[in-house]
């Protein structure tokens, strides 16, 4: 009797450890959960909820990528011609960097939201303002952005697949491209996105039109690499059936793919579905890279009555939450640890390397080299358990030196440089992920990076 009784609590006790093995490798955040695919997830934040502490409490739990509403936006950063102002920008830019999350730009480039000055302005002056205001805010935050969206909604609506006309569409065809190459010479170490809403169908004629356009980008060399969805979503713009193949055709051209504005108008089982197919078709696409909900409570949607986000105006969960959650704790493929960048001038095969290090963690290195110089991009990754910080060391060949850098700290210039991380991307769960980066001149070809955790 008394035998019989501790076998069944052994039993007991041994089911319960397996239970808890099994919750411990799915994530229980958004965050969390997406990055154990290489992937992240992401909200829009606006400057004035910062002091809202549900509001925090929630950005700080669940997301790992910050994209600030309005205040990046034209008007906000140039209220006056050649007077920049970024106060607001900078204090979501700083709480997501002290919180261990990365931002994304938005927007470089964009026919709405100019300032009064801008809205004026036609032909070549406002081609050079737009390239100045591009260059200046992409230098301000240079090292600081993930991804930029450095041209914003530039095509028309419709079936015409032809561009928006606005003011810089009027400044010459062109006004796209200049964009992209001012951004990329500000500030080389971030992926510069086209974004767009309605192109989310793959047989739209936006669709379409936004398709040709990065492809022939890509075949001139012009500077892109990523394409950012949208995807506002409702009862008129309901989720297509062929949205993993929109998101799998654009990835097909040699960029990545982001879901950048992400809403769905609806509630309870329907709307819960619709996320899960979203995020399914996401996690289906190697070149997807993460997702981003636009706002985090109903309340704080530009689309409020619609109840198109995660969490209920009190900052409950909703279905729609779990459902995400789920979708993405489900697998799907893994985001390759490197991802090359195109250059203007490339002059060889980008390099990418990856060596296990002595203690915890992997390197690896993604080299956008041209004639006499380079940009480095390493990923930092954990191993089988957390870690508190790393060191990452590269051996520079001879004649290569850093000219400088970011998201590190670093110490030499040639030869063997060694990296550090900075206060808030030491710490990584296991199996996640963080990037530095630098610029150099010289050859950084065959860079082998190794990688120790403490
Ligand atoms: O419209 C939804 C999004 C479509 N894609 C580009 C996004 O940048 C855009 O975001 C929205 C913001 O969510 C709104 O918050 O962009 C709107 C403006 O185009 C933003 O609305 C503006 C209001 O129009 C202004 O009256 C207001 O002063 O928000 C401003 C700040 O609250």
């Amino acid at each position: 009797m008394r035998a019989a009784l501790v076998s069944t609590l052994v039993t007991a006790t041994t089911g319960a450890a397996v239970l808890l093995a099994t919750s411990a490798s799915a994530g229980t955040t958004l965050g969390a959960s997406a990055a154990e695919s290489g992937r992240y997830f992401g909200t829009a934040v606006a400057a004035n909820k910062l002091s809202d502490s549900t509001y925090v409490g929630i950005l700080n739990r669940e997301f790992n990528m910050v994209t600030a509403e309005n205040e990046m936006k034209i008007d906000a950063t140039e209220p006056q011609q050649g007077q920049f102002s970024y106060a607001n920008a900078d204090r979501i830019v700083n709480h997501a960097r002290g919180q261990g999350m990365r931002v994304r730009g938005h927007t470089l480039a964009w026919h709405s939201q100019q300032p009064g000055w801008m809205q004026n302005m036609s032909g070549t002056a406002l081609r050079n303002a737009m390239l100045n205001h591009v260059t200046q805010v992409a230098t301000y935050y240079r090292g600081k952005i993930y991804a930029w969206d450095v041209v914003n909604e530039a095509f028309a609506d419709g079936s015409t697949g032809a561009r928006r006309d606005s003011n810089l569409q009027r400044t010459g065809d062109d006004w796209i491209e200049a964009a992209f190459r001012a951004a990329r010479a500000a500030d080389p170490g971030a992926k510069l996105c086209y974004n767009d809403y309605n192109t989310d169908d793959w047989t739209h004629a936006k669709t379409q039109a936004v398709y040709r356009m990065v492809q022939d980008f890509k075949q001139r060399g012009v500077p892109i690499d990523c394409v950012g969805l949208q995807s506002h979503f409702n009862s008129q713009s309901p989720v297509p059936s062929n949205y993993q193949t929109t998101l799998q055709n654009f990835a097909n051209l040699g960029v990545d793919v982001q879901i950048t504005e992400l809403d769905i108008e609806g509630s309870g089982t329907a709307q819960a579905q619709n996320y899960e197919r979203v995020v399914k078709a996401c996690l289906a696409v190697t070149r997807c890279t993460g997702i981003t909900v636009w706002g985090i409570r109903d309340t704080d949607s530009w689309r409020s009555s619609g109840t198109p986000l995660l969490f209920d105006g009190s900052g409950n969960k909703k279905a729609a939450y779990t459902s995400t959650l789920n979708a993405l704790n489900s697998g799907g493929s893994t985001v390759p640890t490197s991802t090359t960048t195109s250059t203007t001038e490339p002059t060889g095969p980008t390099t990418t390397t990856t060596i296990p290090g002595p203690g915890g963690c992997t390197a690896s290195v993604s080299l956008n080299s041209w004639n006499g110089g380079f940009v480095a991009t390493v990923k930092v990754t954990a191993g089988s358990s957390a870690i508190n910080g790393w060191t990452v060391t590269t051996n520079l060949p001879s004649g290569a030196s850093v000219t400088n850098a970011w998201n590190a700290d670093r110490s030499g210039n040639s030869g063997a440089v060694q990296w550090r991380n900075v206060s808030y991307n030491g710490r990584l769960a296991a199996g996640t992920s963080t990037e530095f980066g630098f610029q150099g001149t010289g050859s950084a070809s065959g860079l082998t990076p190794t990688c120790a955790a403490g």
